[in-house]
């Protein structure tokens, strides 16, 4: 009877809920992984009575490729830079002018008129940072590594099998090209081979591609080296105090990610209406607290932890800066000859 009871509170409760998602209606958000907290979700949804569905991936490729294969049912996804201009120009973008919503005064130079859309018409920004390394430093021989991408495509013998790399062609690719002083967009096939040749001389001494849990797998030491997104490192020194992020001296790669709402987008004004709403400096604080990356929206960093803060990553020194190498868009030529390493690597 007992049950019962409770059986039947909780199907009030839940036809409540649902009573009020159909009032609101639904997002369906796609973005990358461990990338938003489920607590500010869960505050969206309290405050405009929107349900939020989400599901992720795990780099800009796969997004597209998900996209390309004609998934509907998004209603916001979350490109790099050159992705959103890639998905303009081929037509899978809905027009939203970010630039008109009015929490867009708030977006700070030079991410208001970003070269991929300049005008704002697509996209709205989201986190930005760079693509460095982690290296456990209590375990590697000597104490330390050189800032050096040499370091972790030629790493010590003693690093075999306890390396990862990311499981994402632009960032490899780019990594390995900046290391070599290659164009990121190269179109000589002789340039492409060399990239192609300490790739897969690296490759031996990984213990797998992954971009998906590498703050857990620094943790618990399964591994020693990892390249590695800003926040992922932040993240990871929380409980592995020994981990250290390079900045290589070569360059670091540099990227920013936005909310745009794929074509065809079922529910268009919630998505419309999240876009605005993360860009008020509470609600973005409250995603780079989680995330361990900056913003573009003024006022958010009033809105930060002190560990973040605190983190050179978030405020780059002059100097760090100076490394930023940020994403182009290649041509097709450039981008064949990438996917072609890629896929040799893979094989
Ligand atoms: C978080 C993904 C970071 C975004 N897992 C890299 N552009």
């Amino acid at each position: 009877m007992k049950v019962c009871k409770l059986h039947s509170l909780a199907l009030a409760a839940g036809l409540l809920v649902s009573a009020s998602a159909m009032a609101a209606g639904e997002l369906n958000l796609y973005n990358w992984s461990d990338y938003i907290p489920q607590d500010l979700l869960k505050r969206f949804e309290k405050e405009t009575g929107i349900k939020v569905n989400l599901d992720v991936f795990d780099s800009n490729e796969s997004l597209l490729a998900k996209l390309k294969a004609g998934a509907k049912g998004y209603d916001v996804v979350v490109p790099s830079d050159y992705m959103v201009k890639i998905m303009r120009d081929e037509g899978l973008l809905e027009k939203i002018d970010a630039s008109k919503m009015p929490n867009f005064k708030l977006v700070e130079a030079p991410l208001n008129k970003p070269d991929f859309d300049p005008q704002r018409e697509y996209s709205a920004p989201y986190m930005w940072g760079v693509t460095g390394f982690t290296y456990d430093a209590s375990r590697v021989p000597g104490g330390k590594l050189d800032n050096s991408w040499k370091s972790f495509f030629t790493p010590p013998a003693a690093l075999k099998g306890k390396v990862v790399a990311l499981n994402d062609v632009a960032e490899l690719y780019k990594a390995a090209a900046i290391y070599l002083k290659v164009d990121q967009c190269t179109e000589d096939p002789k340039q492409a081979k060399r990239i192609q040749d300490l790739l897969e001389a690296q490759k031996p001494m990984l213990a797998m591609y992954n971009s998906d849990g590498t703050i857990e797998r620094m943790q618990a030491q399964e591994v020693i080296m990892h390249q590695q997104w800003n926040g992922a490192a932040y993240r990871t020194r929380q409980k592995l105090k020994s981990a250290v992020f390079v900045y290589p001296k070569e360059g670091i790669p540099f990227w920013n990610d936005n909310l745009v709402i794929p074509k065809g987008a079922k529910n268009r004004d919630n998505a419309l209406k999240f876009i605005n709403w993360m860009m008020e400096p509470k609600n973005i604080a409250e995603a780079s607290n989680f995330t361990g990356y900056n913003n573009a929206i003024k006022g958010s960093a009033a809105y930060f932890v002190a560990d973040l803060k605190a983190d050179p990553a978030i405020n780059p020194t002059a100097a760090m800066r100076a490394l930023f190498v940020p994403n182009k868009n290649c041509s097709a030529k450039a981008n064949a000859l990438r996917d072609r390493v890629w896929t040799k690597l893979k094989k």
